[in-house]
């Protein structure tokens, strides 16, 4: 049995039948700041309470998965400096030795499928770095959405990753990237890529229908669902460029590595923006949550065969 630990809000949620909607942790912890961080991580709960769904916010303390966290557990993980930063590599090992940390979307879509969570809301997923044709860096969040059935929301990717390598991966994976209501993959900060998405869904009950579908065939992994930043929130791409530049040659010039790669961009983008980044992270995020909510909503109407 995985050592699985349910909030009271969770537990409570599971036994009714409510939907729920997964959120990680490594966002909290490595991709946003103090106390920001922390807010963010409330108000997108309570977004998804909005939308008719329970939220539970995933993470490993104490050798236990956490589906759900209390506030107590919330401010403690927010406020740590020192909290790990969890993958697929890595779950196994943190939680035989009583560790606490973060789950990746990698983690975090692990371990909603282990507690039966189907929906998943985050800002950004990992992918392929530029220079990874040298570097070899490509995230294990593209990996995992080959395997683990569960319908990941995110905002697109960063523009610290590469594009159209990213899709390539994820269309050798068998992944289905998926823009929602728009022709153009959303660039996370930016509304359109100027790549057009692999696929498009204009609604949760067609989101819910093709994830059931998933299922029905045998087919393992999951979606990603790519939701563009609502228009107001938007950062253009021209101003965002040179500073990603600047952050990608700050890491290369300091020979950050392997796990570190991401959080340093984000830190460094964050404050190169003078934090319009984190504001517009904040927007993408609740939109995606939302969007999760209905989702997951849909999913409780939708039969299984
Ligand atoms: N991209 C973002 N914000 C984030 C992350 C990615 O825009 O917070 C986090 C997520 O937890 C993601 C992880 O799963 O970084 C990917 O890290 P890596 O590139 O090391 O796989
Ligand atoms: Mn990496």
């Amino acid at each position: 049995m995985p050592p699985l630990t349910f909030s009271p809000e969770v537990r409570a949620a599971r036994a009714a039948g409510q939907p729920v909607v997964a959120l990680e942790s490594t966002i909290i912890t490595h991709g946003m700041p103090w106390p920001q961080n922390v807010d963010m991580a409330r108000t997108v709960e309570a977004d998804i309470r909005a939308g008719g769904a329970v939220p539970a916010t995933i993470a490993i303390m104490d050798g236990r998965i956490h589906i759900g966290l209390t506030e107590a557990q919330l401010q403690r993980l927010a406020q740590s400096t020192d909290v790990l930063k969890l993958s697929r590599a890595d779950l196994a090992v943190a939680l035989a030795t009583g560790r606490t940390g973060a789950t990746t979307v990698a983690a975090t879509m692990i371990c909603a499928a282990l507690a039966g969570i189907e929906v998943f809301a985050t800002g950004g997923i990992g992918g392929v770095h530029r220079g990874a044709e040298t570097s070899f860096d490509i995230s294990a969040d593209l990996q995992e959405l080959a395997e683990t059935r569960v319908t990941v929301v995110a905002a697109g990717a960063k523009a610290i990753l590469d594009l159209p390598k990213t899709l390539e991966v994820l269309e050798t994976l068998g992944v289905p990237v998926i823009a929602y209501g728009q022709d153009s993959l959303p660039a996370f900060w930016s509304r359109t890529s100027g790549l057009r998405a692999p696929l498009r869904l204009d609604s949760p009950a067609e989101i819910a229908a093709s994830h059931r579908m998933r299922a029905r065939l045998g087919l393992p992994g999951g979606q990603l669902i790519a939701n563009p930043i609502p228009a107001a929130d938007e950062i253009p791409a021209a101003t965002l460029a040179p500073l990603i530049a600047q952050a990608i040659a700050e890491a290369d010039a300091q020979n950050i590595a392997a796990k570190d790669v991401t959080p340093f961009l984000l830190a460094r983008i964050y404050t190169l923006t003078e934090g319009a980044s984190l504001t517009a992270n904040l927007a993408l995020v609740r939109n995606n949550a939302r969007l999760a909510a209905g989702i997951a909503t849909a999913l409780g109407q939708t039969p299984l065969a």
